[in-house]
């Protein structure tokens, strides 16, 4: 169910457009250059507005600038100057870039940055830190939204909420974004990227095994109690070298949109040295236990294959 939820909330956010010039940055500016990866809002500008004073739960923090990956990676938040037209200086040029640093390169993760919104002003934003979730794969990064302009042409209430602003609250109002779809502890967080295409990142210890020997990937109909017999193979024995923490694993494979009133679960096992793991689920007592693999089919496509 996880899996399903994830793979909506990317689905939602690739087709938000992106917030008109003149207000203030937010979550659909963000541009996410690896695929598998999504941005949204973690604690929304307003809620955290008060910059003085008692800071509201949630809003706190803002961490470090540096966080080491599950995978040893290292994420690192870097507000960068913006070439800009516009006659604007210092804030009012900064933007925000996530990168992915290895030890055989930089990546770039996702950015979002000011733009002109007169040829005397510009909506820009900043980064105050960021935060890193070991077992879920998250980025936590906190956010400044602001306007500057050399003529003081900024509206008087620039986040158009009704109140004017001050210099010190909404006009600087902090808010949270939060990246999601990096390589996780455990858990296979399956994405659809584009639609007929399905991604996950592989995590450090695939469901709790050392490595993973194959993925397999099957899709069924949601029944309660779930009955995986009647799962149908998407993908099977990939990927073909064996997989590392990080990489992105992405398989073509249609999965018809479900009839009304009916839901479709995306579901990747994982084998090593012949033992195949499914995920865990939440029992009758509450608690979370192993999901039972061997009520899966072999994986075997239309075609014969078990493999790729
Ligand atoms: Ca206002």
């Amino acid at each position: 169910m996880r899996r399903l939820v994830a793979a909506l909330a990317l689905l939602i956010a690739s087709t938000v457009l992106a917030s008109p010039p003149g207000h203030p940055l937010d979550i659909s500016d963000w541009v996410v250059a690896v695929p598998g990866l999504t941005a949204s809002t973690y604690v929304a500008r307003g809620t955290c507005a008060a910059v003085y004073g008692p800071v509201p739960a949630g809003c706190s923090g803002g961490g470090a600038l540096v966080h080491e990956g599950n995978d040893g990676s290292h994420y690192i938040l870097d507000v960068q100057p913006v070439d800009l037209p516009c006659d604007v200086e210092g804030a009012g040029r900064l933007g925000v870039v996530v990168y992915r640093a290895t030890a055989t390169g930089q990546e770039e993760l996702a950015r979002i940055v000011a733009r002109c919104v007169s040829p005397t002003r510009s909506d820009y934003v900043t980064g105050g830190g960021m935060t890193f979730s070991a077992v879920d794969g998250s980025l936590k990064i906190w956010l400044h939204s602001g306007c500057v302009s050399s003529d003081d042409s900024c509206p008087p209430d620039y986040d158009g909420d009704g109140t004017v602003d001050t210099e010190d609250s909404v006009r600087t109002g902090g808010w949270i974004a939060e990246l999601r779809g990096l390589p996780t502890l455990f858990d296979e967080l399956q994405s659809f990227a584009p639609h007929d295409t399905l991604g996950f990142r592989v995590p450090v210890m695939p469901e709790g095994f050392r490595t993973a020997d194959r993925f397999d990937t099957y899709t069924g109909e949601i029944t309660r109690p779930l009955d995986l017999s009647g799962a149908r193979a998407l993908q099977c024995g990939y990927p073909t070298s064996t997989p590392h923490a990080g990489d992105f694993e992405q398989i073509t494979a249609p999965v018809p949109a479900p009839a009304p009133g009916h839901a479709t679960y995306v579901l990747t096992t994982v084998t090593s040295e012949g033992r195949t793991r499914a995920g865990r689920k939440t029992n009758a007592a509450g608690r979370l236990v192993a999901r039972d693999a061997s009520a899966l089919p072999a994986c075997v496509l239309a075609d014969g294959k078990s493999g790729r």
